[in-house]
């Protein structure tokens, strides 16, 4: 992809705005003073025709617009999508006829259920919501970052969201589901099952927007020119792999950096390492619509990749910031009707009701029915029809006619005959029924064979997880009737579940797991290696090893890492020998849970100095708890003296080792900074056992 510029950031440009010139009203009259109201006397009232004071404050009472009824909290970049090839067979989608066609795009990432302010890293779904500015008008594209959904129709979609927000009563918790109402819900409505596994997994808890795959969980049609459909699910993937967060550190994420996942993902793009996602496809032909042991318009179901595998067909890249939260962020409004000639519904409930729900909520959030002028809406498609008026109309429609069909206007707009939208023409019939299909009927099959998936340390966090919130339930007869459902998903896992709670495990097994397995939902088979963008911790104090920070850096940085010298104050440390070390931040200011990983270089009263100050000493506790790569040189593995291990694990003995995901040296050689690199390229040490570290 070039570097040009794309065409919906050239049109934003004649909406943008900058400081510079003198103060002014909204009608351009120039203020003198925007500090004292007009008033009568300098100790007097103040007097009602001070028109800017009025005016300031007015618009300041009015600068809030209500937030997302749910996905409140997010972030955004724009950015570009290219095809690898033409799909002009499949579909008639022009954005997808081939590799030479760039697609601006705008993606907004966010949580589900908090609200505008929360923080970032609590346990939830990841929205995924992308918008094609396409030549052919714009798609959005709305996701998430599991595959599936809580429920099967959305009517229920209103009855979910008040169980997982927080109470009516008292507005307790935010941004979580660890409470009763959820729970209650979930207990009763076993559709729920599925999609709870994948939010009890760490797949809730994602390390960065940058590592987090993105579905469009619905079964889609691709349309082609002809009118052939052929049925589609959409999975992005990112290039970094999927990696999440632990659970632990998650939680204190919340209060060191509420803003974690957002700032990573500001920050990765104002760096230049832009953050890339293949776009993937799992292609059904129609005829095999009923060949599936599930119904494909489930929504709580996957097409297991092992049975579609999933064909990349293109690369989005997020390469720009926007240059306003509230005017970009804030105000994109993506709705699951956006669709483009190629691109087409079926007849899953849960679609069928968003179809309905996004515009609707627009109208409100945005104020009436402009909101597709807001300039981080317009598509780069030319718009012409005859709407009209509203409020904040910004168009200046020129001529005598508004209705079609006329002649006074020419005849235009007139319908297209080319580039049109067609809706596939699908055969329909039945009576007016409100029943759930029978197909619909299993809740439980996909829910082990999520289960059957997981790696042991995946596994071990599913428990954990479930655990976690269930024991946050006050009523047991909540917690025993999910312990139930878990019994249909797999005996030992509600047994598990079941002890951690207080609840009586079940005693008989419920539905038998049928052992299948589909290794792709596994995270242990994501893309490691890379290290873009992780964020590398280096403990420092006067007299470090200078030569050992360097090598660390130097070796990092070159691979795309971010490498901060960390010491107990900001300024620079003496070293050993040579030049003063600039330090990039006080520990104090950070913590280990928003690293990657941590090195300790050596240096004897470096290193004495990091092992008398309780900081230093919890930061790489820490972030061994969290399992996270530690590298040790020389004197620096004195920091590793409190760890629970046999006394002299860590001691270094010639060349480099490593010992539980520690990297231990007697000097920062090119073999020591590898292995470090190694390590934090496979994101964790999971095999690592921490229940013992007191961190
Ligand atoms: Fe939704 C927002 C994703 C089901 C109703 N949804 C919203 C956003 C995402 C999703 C990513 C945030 C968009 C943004 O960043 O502005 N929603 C999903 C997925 C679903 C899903 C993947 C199931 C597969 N949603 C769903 C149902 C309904 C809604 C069943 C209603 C019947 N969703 C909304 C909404 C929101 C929304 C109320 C709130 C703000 C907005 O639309 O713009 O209309």
């Amino acid at each position: 992809m070039d570097d040009a510029r794309t065409e919906k950031d050239r049109r934003l440009d004649s909406v943008r705005t900058d400081s510079a010139q003198p103060l002014t009203t909204e009608t351009g009259v120039r203020v003198g003073d925007t500090d004292n109201s007009l008033r009568a006397g300098a100790r007097g009232p103040t007097l009602l025709e001070d028109f800017h004071a009025r005016e300031k404050i007015t618009h300041f009472d009015h600068e809030r617009i209500p937030e997302r009824v749910v996905h409140a909290r997010g972030a955004g970049a724009y950015g570009r999508f290219q095809p690898y090839e033409g799909l002009s067979d499949l579909t008639a989608a022009h954005f997808l006829s081939g590799p030479d066609v760039t697609t601006p795009v705008f993606v907004r990432f966010s949580t589900v259920a908090g609200s505008r302010g929360s923080a970032d890293t609590v346990r939830d779904v990841r929205g995924f919501a992308v918008k094609f500015y396409t030549e052919q008008g714009n798609y959005d594209l709305v996701g998430n970052n599991m595959p599936v959904f809580f429920i099967q129709d959305g009517i229920k979609f209103p009855d979910f969201v008040h169980a997982v927000k927080p109470e009516p009563h008292n507005e307790i918790p935010q941004a979580q589901s660890a409470h009763d109402t959820l729970w209650d819900f979930v207990g009763l409505q076993p559709e729920t099952t599925h999609m709870m596994m994948w939010l009890m997994s760490d797949r809730a808890i994602p390390r960065s927007y940058r590592t987090m795959q993105g579905f469009g969980v619905h079964t889609f049609r691709f349309v082609s020119a002809e009118g052939r459909g052929t049925f589609v699910k959409f999975h992005w993937k990112p290039l970094l792999g999927t990696h999440s967060l632990v659970w632990d550190e998650a939680q204190r994420i919340q209060g060191k950096d509420p803003d974690f996942n957002r700032r990573d993902l500001w920050e990765a793009i104002e760096r230049g390492q832009y953050p890339e996602w293949e776009l993937g496809v799992q292609l059904v032909a129609e005829e095999d619509e009923h060949a599936f042991d599930f119904d494909l318009l489930d929504a709580t179901k996957i097409i297991p990749e092992e049975e579609v595998p999933v064909r990349p067909i293109g690369k989005m890249v997020l390469d720009r910031n926007p240059d306003n939260f509230f005017a970009e962020t804030e105000q994109v409004a993506f709705h699951t009707a956006n669709v483009v000639p190629g691109i087409d519904f079926t007849n899953d409930p849960l679609l069928q009701a968003r179809n309905f729900s996004y515009l609707d909520t627009q109208l409100l959030r945005l104020g009436g029915s402009n909101f597709q002028q807001i300039p981080v809406n317009r598509p780069v498609a030319p718009v012409s029809n005859n709407q009209r008026d509203g409020f904040a109309q910004h168009r200046v429609h020129r001529g005598q006619t508004s209705y079609y069909p006329n002649s006074l206007g020419g005849g235009c707009p007139a319908p297209a005959d080319e580039g049109v939208y067609r809706h596939y023409a699908e055969k329909v019939e039945g009576g007016k029924i409100r029943v759930r299909s029978e197909s619909f009927a299993d809740h439980y099959s996909q829910a082990t064979l999520f289960y059957n998936s997981l790696a042991d340390w995946e596994r071990e966090h599913l428990v954990a997880g479930f655990r976690f919130e269930l024991g946050k339930c006050e009523e047991l007869a909540v917690r025993q009737r999910v312990v139930a459902n878990l019994n249909h998903v797999d005996h030992e896992l509600s047994a598990r579940v079941a002890e951690g709670i207080g609840v009586e495990p079940p005693e008989t097994e419920g539905t038998p797991n049928h052992g299948r397995s589909s290794p792709a939902v596994s995270m242990a088979n994501t893309a490691f290696g890379s290290l873009t963008g992780r964020q590398i911790a280096v403990l420092v104090a006067d007299g470090v090893d200078a030569a050992a920070v360097h090598a660390f850096r130097d070796g990092l940085v070159s691979e795309g890492a971010v490498v901060e010298l960390l010491a107990a104050t900001d300024g620079a440390v003496r070293a050993g020998a040579g030049d003063p070390v600039t330090v990039d931040r006080a520990y104090t200011t950070v913590s280990s849970v928003l690293y990657d990983a941590v090195v300790v270089p050596g240096g004897p009263s470096s290193a004495e100095s990091l092992e008398q100050d309780g900081v230093a000493v919890h930061f790489v506790l820490e972030a061994y708890k969290h399992h996270k790569a530690v590298a040790a040189v020389g004197e620096g593995t004195r920091l590793l003296a409190s760890l629970p291990v046999p006394e002299g694990t860590f001691a270094p003995a010639g060349g480099t080792r490593t010992e539980l995901g520690v990297v231990v040296s007697e000097t920062a050689g090119d073999d020591c900074v590898a292995e470090f690199a190694r390590l934090v390229g496979g994101h964790r040490i999971w095999d690592r056992p921490t229940a013992a570290v007191p961190a």
